[in-house]
Order: C-alpha cells, then structure tokens, then sequence
C-alpha cells in the first residue's frame, strides 16, 4: 500500500445556512479572503483562535463567547495533485478522525460521509481523480444539524440534554456539559489525512495480536490476527449512511469471477525469533486471518509494584506470488488476569483484581479527557499524567465511559509504565436510542474498531459497558421514561457477544457499578461500587470508615485545583468566590442542593464561610479538607485488603480549568492540594488507624513483596504537645497484605477533642510510615498555636513543632515535584524532606484552626 500525506495547511470557512454557502468551497476557485488557514490535523476552536476570532476557551467566560463556533457548518477544503497511472489502481482517502457530522466531495462529487468521531473514515475514490489539480473539500458540523429531528422525549435526563440530544452523538458525551465540564463540542479534521493507493489484490486493515497465559504462567500463546481485504477485481459498492461512517463494508463486496488469492501469512516474535506461517486464502471482502505463536516460559507482565512490565514485539507480514505487501508490528504482554468473584465466607462475593495469580490491591482515579478540546493533546501531555498517577502511587485508572477511547500513546504509556486500565465503551449516565437501525449500526461498528485497536494492550484488563446506566434503571428511572429499556441489549447481549468473537481475552461487565446474580448494581458486598451516600448532600467522610465496598469505583470530596489554575479561570475583576467566571468555573453540584453542598463542606468542617475567603485562603483550606476526604476514602478501603479490593476515587485529572473540581491533577497538570495527601494514603508500605467495637486498631499495609519487620510505636499523642498513651512494639507485615498491628481500648482514649491516635513504623530509625486519626469534626477540636521552625540539614529541609501542626503548606502551586506537602507534624517529632532548593521552604499555612 503506497500513501500520500494529506495533513497540513488547509482552508477553512463557515456557514450558518443564511450567511455563506458550504458547497463553495467545492469549486474550482474560491474567494480567499472568506478563509482562514486550518491545521490538518487539528480542530476548528483551534483555528478560530489562531485568526484571533475567538479567545481561549479555558479562560475565563470566553467558552460563552465561543458558542457559535459549534453552531456553524464548517467547510475544510484543499488541492492536490494526484492520480494514479492505471485507472484500475484502487485508491482511498482515508481519515483517522472526523469530528462530527462530514460530507466529503471530490472533485464537486460528494464521495462519502461520515458521523462518528470514534472510528475511521475510509472512502474509495477509485476513478474519482483527475490528473493535475484535485479539488477536495469537507463540511463538517458538530452534531447539532443531525439530531435536530431526533427523538429526545424518554432519552433524556436532563433539561440540557434537549437542546443537543448528546445521546445520539457519538463524541465524548463531557463535551455536552458535566457537573466538572462546560460545553464545548469540537469540530474539526482531528485525525491524520492520507491517499492510500495498490495495485495488489488485498488491503491489509487492523492487525489484532490476542495475547494469552496459561494459569501456571509457563505458556504464553499469542493469536495474531491480521484482518485482510480481498479487493481483486470487485467493485465495492458505496454506501452511503446519513448517521453511520461505514463506506465500502466487506458484507457488500460483489464476490470476484475470479478464484480466491493464496497468500502466506508470517508472524514472529522479534526478540524470541519464534516464527510462524501459514498459508491462506484471501476471499474478497474484509475477513481475519490467523496464526499462532506460542513462547514457552515468557517474561510477564505485571502492574507496577508487583513486577517489571515485559513486553514482547509481534510483528506479521504478508506475502502474495512472494512479494512482500504489508508488515504490521505490535508490542504485548504476557500477564493472566483473573477478577476473581468467589463466594465470601460472610456476604456476597469478593471482586478481587488478580494478575498471573496475584491478588492486586487496585489504587487510582477516574480518568477524563485530559482537555475538551481532544485534538491539543499529544504524547507529552498523557506522558506528564501517566507519571503522576505514578507518583501518586496509582496502579490504575478508570477510564469513565462518558470520555474517550484514548489515543495509542495512552495506552501505551500504561503497557510501559504497569498502570492498568479499565476501559468503558462511551456511553454515560443517559438513555440511547439502540432500537434505532443506524445507531445501533454505528456503535456496534464503533465497538469493533476500538475493541480490535486496544487488543493490543496488556494494560487494558477490563473492559465494561458503560457508566452508571445499570444504576440509572434501578435506582433513577431511567427505565420508566418511555420505551422499557432500549438500550439493555446492547450492554447485556451486543457488546458481549462481539467481544467473544473479537477479543476474548478481557474480562466484561455490562455496567460500572453493576453486580452479578441480579442484585442491586451499587450494592456493597457485590460487584465494583460508586458509594456516593458521601460526597454531595452529606460531607461527613467520616462515615467512610464503616463502609465495605468490594471494589469501589468512585466516590470522593471536592475541592480546589492549584492557586495558578484557579486564577487563571478568573479574569480581571471577578477574582471572588461565587463571582460569575466563578460560578462557571465551578464543579456545578449545586444543583444538587443548596445551600451548595460543596461551600456547606467547608462550613461544616472548619465553621468558615468560604464567601469571607480570599482566593489563595480558598485553595488551602479547600485543598486540606478535600485531602482528608480522599484520604478517609482511600485508607478505608485499604485497611480491609483484600475484603475491599479497590480504592478508586472520583476523579484523578481535569478536561478544562476548575476552580473547584474532583481531582489531584488539574487541567494544566499541576498537583492539586489533595494531591499530596492521597499520594499519602495509597504509598505501598502504610499504617492506618480505626476505631471497631470499642478499639482503636493500627493496621500495616505492605503491598511488596517481602516482609516488613519494623518497630511500631502508637498511642495518643496531645495537640498542646504530649503523649499520654506511648506504646512501642516489634511487628511483622507479611508481603501484599493488610494486618492489624495493634490496638488498644478506645476508653483509653480521652478528650478526643484536644488529642489524636498516631501511628508510627519505623526500621533501625528510619521512617516507614506514621498516620493519625482524629474523632471530632475539625472546628470542635481545641486547636493550639504551633510553632514550626525549619532547618536544614544537607539536602534535607527538617520541620519541627512541639505542638501538632496540621496540613503545614510550602507550596501552592503543585508544578514542584516536592517530595512532601500539606504534611503534619506530631508534638516535637522532627519531620524531613529531601530539599535541593537554593532557599529553605516556606511555610505558607498552618491548618491549627
Ligand atoms: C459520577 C460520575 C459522573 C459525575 C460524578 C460526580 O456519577 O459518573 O457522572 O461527574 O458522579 O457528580
């Protein structure tokens, strides 16, 4: 297959269908001046941006302002020079990415369309080129022109969601608006543009490698499996689908006069060299072709902290009359994944994450469009948020099935880097009109191309139906709005089935929260949860010590992104809490409540009116109450290993800047406040303290594997400074589990409002981990003054303070990879953090209240 590149430059225009006319950009010559430049690939708020007709649409209200942007019929259009020398010579224009609704005309003949930003486009145009200039051009729109006829009576959840019917729209459902997200809905060229062109009698499409381990983890198989189009000498039909993108479908191929093509089909293992082959008959049409590898005693794959993640090369090739005409490679990863949903000995069934027989203890976030404009994002920036999820001590994210299919880079950064992937198919909170022809077409189409295109991937281990769907029916109506249930058969019976035949290997379930044996999808003791009974109306995170989740998916507490991010949301003027940037910056779950659960957080906890707070006041003490929050969530779960089995919180990073938002990462991929006391709570070797039946219990938590033996030292310890209660004990943490250490009666415990319970595990002085738990609610606590001084030692910055000091803050800013921040100090315990900086630290705030 030989290619032209047709990325770059092109010419862009609009039409609203009163000013302009799309089908002018078709024509042979065009009035320049009505054009501005576009990258291709790119996205048209992009190109706006660059001819200064919009400004960003992350700051400040300029989103508002762009809004017409998404209303506009856009015309693409470009020259180039090609045709083929044979006119028998098969050639197709082929686009990775169109965003949304396109209509595609060659040379002023419309030669396909397309609606769905989730799968390519190809479009034969044999025949269809002329020598010397060809004139291509492509109108696109974002969607709301196609569904201004659709149905949204009993599709829809919510007021927004008729004036654009998101439901029917295949893009990230986020764009539409969310409680974390204003709306934007891209438009664009946003994949790669290219001519594809051969002679030969076969198209070589996606090569899908089915990578496998036997349970003894001494066989790996690999199933490579190269889909291949028999093109010789049909003429594939055009079909043309107002809502689908598929043009020239195998099913629809006339079958040739001719015999079938032999072909040899070569698969090799690079760094092995093990090689198979075998021969094959090309028939005409799109069809898989398959040969088997297998590798005795592989290198495995493993999650990071459990292993080192070795991946092999596959690469196939295939041969027709001995001529070489294509060569795919991919890189896999052995690993056997089991999620194991045994009976438990009490209620329910386990959910237990395990890899080449381990039990994984899952820690991460929910995952979003790293920007709401998808075209901006590129390797660097999915490398940046890989690297802090690592440093946050995540092994996982979930990617929330209201976003994206990621791009390869993604994935590939979690192959590489052990971070495993739960990935759900694009539908979210809402009904969809499955019961439609071409909708259940195009999603099904959609559904075959991302689940052949991700095979690959040894990090991606689970993929699930969608999100909180299952959840809606049961529990939000979503059921008793019209039709009964359009949509189950796609998540209990399409998506299912096509996954049988297209990629076995993964592990499926038709919703996220969902349960087996017919139980409610969000109960406890079964299935993965989102226990959201904390977080909105009722703040007490407190009260996340008593859950017991199997495997919880989301939940978690709102706060602020970093100072700069915050400020950036905020133009001149409206630098005040509830100002109007505010409000649209703002995670909107007021409409949850009001007052505003969020502000009412603060109240709550601190007896602070977050209206009396400057900006810089908002992001600490937001940022400290969010932190305990995150951290009540994620050591909850993670004392009860592997009785919980997860600790996945809503939600790790930003699509567009927040003043206030779920996350740790922001939009510009700076650390949010909470960031550091999560990155806390989820380190591999950990203490966490509980109260139980009257005892205030220290469990270590060691997640390597080896055994810890190490001194414990616990009690209670004063804020004013003290220790009434000062125990010390020699204790043993086996590998990859959580152990209760040691306890002591909670009557022991006195004037909890003046004191906390510590933890401390040291070895040979050295610090392990330490932790503290507190029992009022923080305002209630009797805060003394603290004192803390620092010092340093070498490259070491010493904090000391002979009172506790809460959430001490040297930086605001989260860009600076520190190795500590919002970090207590226990009454005259000095506390330490590797510090190379010219000056020592400054201490920004204290929390003592
Ligand atoms: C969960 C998510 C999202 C939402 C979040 C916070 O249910 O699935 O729908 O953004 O709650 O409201």
């Amino acid at each position: 297959m030989q290619t032209i590149d047709l990325n770059g430059t092109w010419k862009l225009t609009w039409s609203d269908g009163q000013r302009g006319r799309a089908e002018y950009a078709e024509r042979e010559t065009i009035d320049d001046a009505r054009y501005i430049d576009a990258a291709v690939p790119g996205e048209v708020h992009l190109d706006a941006m660059r001819a200064g007709w919009i400004g960003d649409p992350c700051l400040g209200t300029n989103c508002l302002a762009a809004r017409w942007v998404e209303e506009c019929i856009w015309s693409y259009r470009r020259e180039f020079d090609f045709s083929p020398a044979d006119k028998n010579t098969r050639v197709w224009l082929v686009f990775e990415t169109l965003d949304l609704y396109a209509r595609i005309v060659l040379n002023g003949v419309e030669v396909g369309r397309h609606g769905n930003v989730f799968k390519p486009c190809r479009v034969e145009v044999t025949g269809k080129l002329k020598p010397g200039k060809n004139v291509l051009a492509v109108h696109l729109d974002a969607g709301l022109y196609a569904v201004a006829d659709k149905k949204a009576a009993g599709l829809v959840m919510h007021d927004d969601g008729l004036l654009h019917k998101r439901h029917w729209l295949r893009k990230p459902q986020c764009q539409f608006a969310w409680d974390w997200a204003t709306r934007l809905l891209n438009v664009g060229i946003s994949g790669p543009v290219r001519l594809e062109f051969t002679d030969a009698p076969a198209r070589v499409d996606q090569f899908v490698p089915l990578a496998e381990l036997s349970s003894d983890l001494k066989q790996g198989t690999v199933r490579a499996r190269l889909f291949v189009q028999g093109i010789y000498p049909t003429t594939d039909e055009l079909i043309l689908t107002p809502m689908g993108s598929t043009q020239n479908v195998s099913v629809h191929s006339r079958p040739s006069s001719g015999g079938p093509v032999k072909a040899r089909l070569t698969a090799q293992i690079v760094e092995t060299g093990d090689q198979s082959a075998t021969d094959i008959e090309i028939k005409p049409g799109l069809q898989p072709y398959e040969v088997t590898l297998k590798v005795a005693n592989p290198k495995l794959w493993w999650p990071v902290g459990h292993g080192p993640q070795n991946r092999y090369t596959v690469r196939v090739s295939l041969e027709i009359a001995g001529k070489k005409i294509a060569e795919k490679t991919a890189r896999i990863g052995f690993r056997h994944v089991r999620v194991n949903q045994e009976q438990h000995p009490q209620t329910g069934r386990y959910f237990i994450v395990e890899i080449n027989g381990k039990k994984i203890f899952v820690k991460g976030g929910n995952f979003v469009p790293a920007d709401m404009i998808v075209a901006r994002l590129d390797r660097a920036r999915y490398a940046t948020l890989v690297d802090r999820a690592l440093e946050a001590n995540f092994n996982m994210l979930r990617i929330w099935g209201g976003g994206l299919y990621e791009s390869d880079d993604f994935y590939d950064l979690c192959d590489e880097k052990g971070i495993l992937v739960w990935q759900e198919f694009i539908f979210a909170c809402s009904r969809y009109p499955t019961n439609d022809v071409e909708f259940h077409e195009n999603v099904t189409a959609e559904a075959t191309h991302q689940i052949r295109r991700l095979a690959e991937h040894p990090s991606l281990i689970i993929w699930c139906g969608n999100n909180e769907m299952e959840q809606g029916s049961w529990d939000w109506g979503y059921d008793k709005k019209g039709e009964i249930l359009p949509d189950y058969g796609l998540f209990h019976l399409v998506l299912p089935r096509l996954l049988k035949t297209e990629d076995p290997t993964r592990y499926y379930q038709p919703s996220s929260p969902y349960s087996p044996d017919g139980s409610h999808p969000n109960r406890d003791e079964i299935g993965d949860q989102h226990p959201w009974s904390i977080g909105f109306h009722n703040t007490d995170f407190r009260e996340y010590r008593r859950m017991a989740c199997r495997f919880p998916n989301e939940g978690g507490t709102l706060g602020p992104t970093a100072l700069p991010t915050v400020l950036a949301c905020l133009p001149e003027g409206q630098q005040k809490v509830q100002s109007f940037a505010w409000q649209l910056h703002d995670n909107s779950v007021d409409s949850w409540g009001f007052p505003s659960p969020p502000d009412q957080m603060l109240e709550k906890w601190l007896g602070r009116d977050i209206r009396k707070m400057s900006i810089e006041e908002y992001v600490y003490w937001g940022g400290l109450v969010q932190g305990e929050g995150l951290k009540e969530y994620c050591e909850n779960f993670r004392r009860r290993m592997f009785d919980s089995a997860s600790a996945i919180f809503w939600m790790y990073n930003d699509t567009w800047p927040a003043v206030r938002s779920w996350t740790i990462v922001d939009y510009y991929l700076r650390r949010t406040p909470a960031f550091w006391s999560v990155r806390r709570a989820l380190a591999p070797v950990h203490v966490i303290l509980a109260i139980e039946d009257r005892q205030v219990s220290v469990f270590g938590i060691n997640e390597t594997s080896e055994t810890i033996r190490a001194e414990l030292r616990f009690g209670v310890f004063n804020l004013a400074g003290g220790y009434p209660l000062d125990r010390k004990d020699k204790v043993v943490l086996p590998p990859n589990a959580s152990t209760k250490l040691a306890s002591f009666s909670a009557g022991e415990w006195t004037d909890a409002a003046a004191s906390l319970a510590f933890a401390i595990l040291e070895h040979d002085g050295k610090l392990l981990a330490r932790n503290r738990l507190q029992q009022p609610i923080f305002k209630d606590m009797r805060w003394p003054k603290p004192h803390v001084t620092v010092r340093r030692d070498g490259n070491r910055a010493i904090f000391e303070s002979p009172a506790f000091a809460w959430g001490v803050c040297v930086d605001l800013n989260g860009e600076q990879p520190l190795a500590d921040n919002f970090f207590d100090l226990y009454p005259g315990i000095p506390y330490a953090i590797p510090w190379t900086g010219a000056q020592n630290p400054t201490i920004l705030n204290v929390g003592n209240l």
